[in-house]
């Protein structure tokens, strides 16, 4: 990909992902849609760069903050939307929501509300992969997403124990928004992550800046390692959660929160940046996609049907 076509398709991802949940925005007061959401709006970038060299069989697991990685790895929109809207068409049947978004036939695993607990899930896939390869020859990758909140659950140190002792072909991200729900990471965290992690011995990362092509190339680097064979590598990516931490509201006076942090990265929003690199012309194009993008998935997620009573007894195991 040539540096102009990577700065198009970053935007647009970028641009997709902060519409539709401005979409959202717009739409919850109304009521129809049916579950918690926890927005990344700010964090877009994160999602984009770390979808960006992962191809359509490669997978990923999600928190469930997990909008932006289901967009950007390439989930389908009006799905997406009827999930949201809990119809039969969503992507899990209207049955889980927001918190719970899926589509295996795009790479996208899974996400849950129980904090930490895909981090084990998406290593054991990493581990069917590897065997998987054993024969085919081709390794695909698994991609965890997480946020620094998850790093204090013990199945992270245990799951990433687990992947550099087998050799697993994983890349761990981090997305650390520096806040668990209200609690800032200076109360939580007795070291930094990066010193909990690196004697693990995996090859690792850490993006400051929230600069879009820095992460880009870091987990380019990363991920080509991890498909290389070299086993398992950790990533943390620094970001900032606009919004509150769940629902659509901002939350800008909350006590928890530093003006000066929020005043800082909203002035580095990657979104504003890359379209001005791309000039209003171009701007204007891709926006004008993304609008019709995320209006259809409206029209679909209202004009389908809620699932039906019988729906209530499927996917049931006890
Ligand atoms: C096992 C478990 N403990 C606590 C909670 C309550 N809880 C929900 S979100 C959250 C914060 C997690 O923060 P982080 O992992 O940094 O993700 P972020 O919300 O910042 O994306 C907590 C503690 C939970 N859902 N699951």
């Amino acid at each position: 990909m040539t540096q102009p076509e990577l700065v198009q398709s970053l935007y647009q991802t970028m641009h997709l992902v902060r519409r539709f949940e401005e979409k959202l925005v717009e739409l919850y007061p109304s009521d129809k849609i049916k579950s918690p959401i926890h927005l990344s709006i700010g964090q877009e970038a994160v999602a984009a760069a770390v979808c960006a060299p992962l191809n359509q069989d490669d997978i990923i697991s999600n928190t469930y903050r997990c909008h932006a990685t289901h967009i950007a790895k390439g989930g389908n929109l009006n799905a997406m939307m009827a999930e949201l809207y809990g119809k039969a068409t969503g992507c899990a049947g209207g049955k889980a929501g927001s918190m719970h978004l899926v589509e295996i036939e795009s790479g996208i695993l899974g996400a849950s509300a129980v904090v930490g607990t895909t981090i084990p899930v998406a290593a054991g896939y990493a581990l069917a992969l590897k065997n998987e390869a054993k024969k085919t020859g081709e390794q695909r990758v698994v991609t965890a997403m997480f946020g620094d909140g998850s790093t204090e659950e013990g199945c992270f140190a245990e799951t990433i124990n687990f992947a550099v002792l087998h050799k697993l072909p994983i890349l761990f991200v981090c997305e650390n928004n520096e806040m668990a729900i209200h609690n800032p990471i200076e109360r939580r965290q007795a070291i930094s992550i990066q010193e909990r992690v690196k004697p693990y011995g995996m090859p690792m990362g850490h993006v400051t800046s929230g600069d879009v092509f820095e992460m880009h190339d870091e987990v380019t680097r990363l991920t080509e390692s991890v498909r290389a064979g070299n086993g398992p590598a950790f990533i943390e990516i620094e970001t900032h959660r606009w919004l509150e931490h769940v629902g659509p509201n901002n939350d800008d006076d909350a006590p928890y929160r530093n003006p000066a942090d929020l005043k800082k990265w909203k002035e580095n929003d990657q979104v504003a940046r890359l379209a001005e690199m791309l000039g209003t012309e171009k701007t204007a194009e891709i926006n004008a996609h993304v609008e019709e993008l995320v209006a259809e998935s409206v029209t679909f997620a209202e004009q389908s049907a809620f699932p039906t009573k019988e729906e209530l007894y499927t996917h049931v195991y006890a």
